[in-house]
C-alpha cells in the first residue's frame, strides 16, 4: 500500500511503471509478514530451498543462473555529465544515450512480474548521517535481501516526508514473462544484457539484467559507495569500503578501528574476530562500508549503512569466524552454496568432513572424490547484524562511533609486511592510495592477479580517484583537531615465504596486531622507521605462544626492498593514469619512497 504524498517520488514511481510495465505493483512495508510472504512465493518458483528448520530454522537455500554469480565491473558505469569526472578507473557513458539504451532494455522487461517499490534508510533511520533512497524491482529475491541489508519500510516514508533528497535506484532482471503461461525459472536474469549504471549529479541508478549481490542490492555498493562517494566529496564526509570493529583492551579501553580490503580478503572475519590473546575483545559494528562524519567533539564518527551481513560463504566455519558461524544460525538466506542431504548447507571449509553426498551450486550431485568444488568461490550468506553475538551495543546509534584508526590492506604473497603505520595522514593517504591485492572472486574475471586497488574503492568509488585522493587530503586538512585524526596503519595478513606456506596464521591472532596498533595510538610502544613506514621493533608485538624462526619473522615484518623497488615503475604508471589530478603531496611521498628504498 502507498503510504506517502510525496509527489516527487509518486511522479517518478508512476514513470517506471509506465516504462516496464509490470503486472502488478506493491510498495514494500518491510515487515515479517512481507518477508514470508515473498519468501514463501519463492518457495513456491523454486527459487528458494526452505533448510531444515531443526537445524536452520526460517533459512533458505538459493542457486542464481550459472552466469550470473558476482559483480560484473565490466558492465558497471559511472555516467557523470562529464567524463573527465569519471576518472581512469570508471567505464563511463554518456549519460543520455545510456539511458536511451537502457530504457529500450526496460521498455515492458517487467511484464508478467510484480513491480517492488522498496523504501530503505542506508543507516539508522533518522541518524544526522543516513540517508534514505529507493529501489524499484522486479525481484523478491532482491527485496528480501534489502529487508536483511537495509532499514525497509513505512518509518523510511515517515522520515522522507515531502524531501526530494532520496537516491532513486531501478533494478530489473531483464527476463519479462512474456504472457501468464510463460513458465518461470528459478534464477531469471538476462546474461547477454547486464548493466549497472549510475548517474552521480542526479543521484540516480539504474540497473539491469543481472539478480546477484552488488549488481542487484542497490543500496550496498551502487548507493552506500558509489553515489555516496559524491554526496561525501560535495558535502564534506567521507564514505569507504571500510569494517568497522570496536576494540576492548584488558584495562577496559575502547578503541574503534576502520579497515579497508578488497572484496573477499576477510572484512567480515576481522570485523567479528576472536582475539588469541587474554582478555582482549572485538565487537562488531559493520563488515563493509563505513560512512564518517566529523561530530562537535572533533572526531571522525562513523556508522554502518548496513543492516546485514553479505558475506563470502566458502571459508567460514567455528575456526575462521565462529561469531559469523552463530549469526548465520537462523533467519539467513544461502546462496550459490552447496547443500546436504539433511536440508542444511554446505561449503568448502566448514566444519566437519564432508558429507558422502551433496547437490552442488549447480544442480549436480556432488561426491568428496568428484575432484570439483561444491560451492562457487563468491557463494554468500546473507544474515540480519543484530544477530551477531558480538554486535556491539552502539552498532545503531545514529550519532556513529569516534574512529581511532584505519586501516589499509590487500592480499599480498610477497613484498608487503605484515604491518606498519603512516608517519602521517598524507603518508597514509598515499599508502592507501598504491594499495595493492590479488583478485578475489568477488568480481568477474581472472582470481591472483596483482592490481592497484585504492583505498579498496577501486570497484566502488563514483567519480575521478584523483579527486578522490584529493578528498582524503582535504578532510585531513580540514579536520577541526588534527591530533584527533585516525592513525593510519597498512596491514598485510597475507604474506608466503619462498616455498608458498604462509607465514602469518591470520584470523583470530591478527588481535595481535590490533593490539600494537592500540598502544601505538596510545603513544606506549616505540615503532622503527622503514621506507614503507614505521614498523613493530623486536619486541614490538605481542608474538607470546607463538614460534617463529628469526629468517620467518624477518620476512613477516620486513618491506622487501628489492621488491618494492623493482615495483617502482609500476606504481608510478598507476600514479601517471590521475593525470594532474594526483595530488603533488601523493606524487612526492612516491619519489621519497623511492629514495629511500634505494638509501
Ligand atoms: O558487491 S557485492 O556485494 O556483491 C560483494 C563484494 O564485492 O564485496
Ligand atoms: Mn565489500
Amino acid at each position: 500500500m502507498r503510504a506517502t504524498t510525496n509527489a516527487k517520488l509518486l511522479s517518478w514511481v508512476e514513470e517506471v511503471v509506465a516504462m516496464c510495465q509490470p503486472d502488478r505493483m506493491v510498495w514494500c512495508d518491510g515487515s515479517p509478514e512481507e518477508y514470508d510472504r515473498l519468501t514463501n512465493g519463492l518457495v513456491k518458483a523454486g527459487t528458494f530451498i526452505p533448510l531444515n528448520k531443526k537445524k536452520r530454522p526460517n533459512s533458505f537455500y538459493c542457486r542464481s543462473d550459472p552466469a550470473d554469480v558476482a559483480r560484473v565491473e565490466e558492465f558497471t558505469f559511472i555516467c557523470s555529465a562529464n567524463e573527465a569526472d569519471a576518472g581512469p578507473t570508471n567505464r563511463w557513458a554518456d549519460k543520455d544515450e545510456m539511458k536511451a539504451r537502457l530504457r529500450e532494455l526496460y521498455a515492458g522487461c517487467m511484464q508478467g512480474r510484480t513491480m517492488y517499490v522498496i523504501p530503505y534508510s542506508m543507516g539508522p533511520i533518522g541518524s544526522p548521517i543516513a540517508k534514505i533512497g529507493f529501489e524499484i524491482t522486479d525481484s523478491a529475491y532482491v527485496v528480501v535481501h534489502m529487508h536483511i541489508m537495509a532499514r525497509v519500510g513505512r518509518k523510511v516514508l515517515e522520515v522522507l516526508g515531502d524531501s526530494e533528497d532520496f537516491v532513486r535506484g531501478i533494478h530489473s532482471v531483464g527476463a519479462p514473462l512474456k504472457d501468464a503461461k510463460t513458465p518461470d525459472v528459478p534464477w531469471p536474469c538476462n546474461p547477454e544484457n547486464k548493466y549497472i549504471t549510475h548517474y552521480p549529479e542526479t543521484r540516480e541508478i539504474w540497473s539491469y539484467g543481472s539478480g546477484y549481490g552488488g549488481n542487484s542490492l542497490l543500496g550496498k555498493k551502487c548507493h552506500a559507495l558509489r553515489i555516496a562517494s559524491v554526496q561525501a566529496r560535495d558535502e564534506g564526509w567521507m564514505a569507504e569500503h571500510m569494517l568497522i570493529l570496536k576494540l576492548i583492551s584488558p584495562d577496559g579501553a575502547v578503541k574503534y578501528i576502520a579497515a579497508a580490503f578488497p572484496s573477499a580478503c576477510g572484512k567480515t572475519n576481522l570485523s567479528m574476530l576472536k582475539p588469541t590473546i587474554p582478555g582482549w575483545k572485538v565487537e562488531t559494528i559493520g563488515d563493509d562500508i563505513a560512512w564518517m562524519k566529523f561530530g562537535a567533539d572533533g572526531r571522525l564518527h562513523a556508522i554502518n549503512p548496513e543492516a546485514g551481513f553479505f558475506g563470502v560463504a566458502p571459508g567460514t566455519s567455528m575456526k575462521s569466524n565462529p561469531n559469523a558461524m552463530r549469526t548465520l544460525s537462523a533467519n539467513s538466506i544461502f546462496t550459490n552454496c552447496a547443500i546436504r542431504p539433511d536440508g542444511d548447507i554446505w561449503w568448502e571449509g566448514i566444519d566437519g568432513a564432508p558429507p558422502e553426498q551433496l547437490a552442488d551450486w549447480l544442480r549436480r550431485e556432488w561426491t568428496p572424490e568428484c575432484g570439483r568444488n561444491a560451492s562457487h568461490p563468491n557463494a554468500r550468506f546473507t544474515t540480519p547484524a543484530r544477530q551477531c553475538p558480538v554486535i556491539a551495543k552502539e552498532w545503531e546509534n545514529p550519532a556513529g562511533v569516534p574512529i581511532d584508526a584505519f586501516l589499509f590492506g590487500g592480499r599480498r604473497a610477497t613484498t608487503i609486511p605484515l604491518v606498519t603505520e603512516a608517519k602521517s595522514w598524507i603518508h597514509g593517504t598515499f599508502l592507501g592510495a598504491i594499495m595493492s591485492s590479488e583478485t578475489t572472486a568477488a568480481a568477474a574475471g581472472t582470481v591472483g592477479l596483482l592490481r592497484r586497488d585504492p583505498m579498496a574503492m577501486r570497484p566502488f568509488c563514483g567519480y575521478h580517484m584523483g579527486d578522490y585522493f584529493a578528498h582524503w587530503i582535504r578532510i585531513g586538512q580540514q579536520a577541526p583537531a588534527p591530533d584527533k585524526l585516525p592513525r593510519i596503519f597498512y596491514v598485510n595478513w597475507f604474506r608466503k615465504d619462498d616455498q608458498g606456506k604462509w607465514l602469518w596464521p591470520g584470523f583470530g591472532e591478527n588481535s595481535r596486531v590490533l593490539k600494537w596498533v592500540v598502544q601505538r595510538c596510545e603513544n606506549r610502544v616505540d615503532a622503527v622507521e622503514t621506507p614503507f613506514g614505521l614498523a613493530p621493533d623486536e619486541n614490538g608485538l605481542d608474538l607470546s605462544g607463538m614460534h617463529f624462526t628469526a629468517a620467518e619473522l624477518d620476512t613477516l615484518l620486513q618491506v622487501d626492498r628489492a621488491a618494492l623497488l623493482a615495483e617502482m615503475d609500476d606504481l608510478r604508471a598507476h600514479f601517471a593514469m590521475f593525470g594532474d589530478k594526483l595530488p603533488p603531496q601523493l606524487a612526492d611521498e612516491l619519489e621519497t619512497l623511492g629514495r629511500s628504498l634505494k638509501g
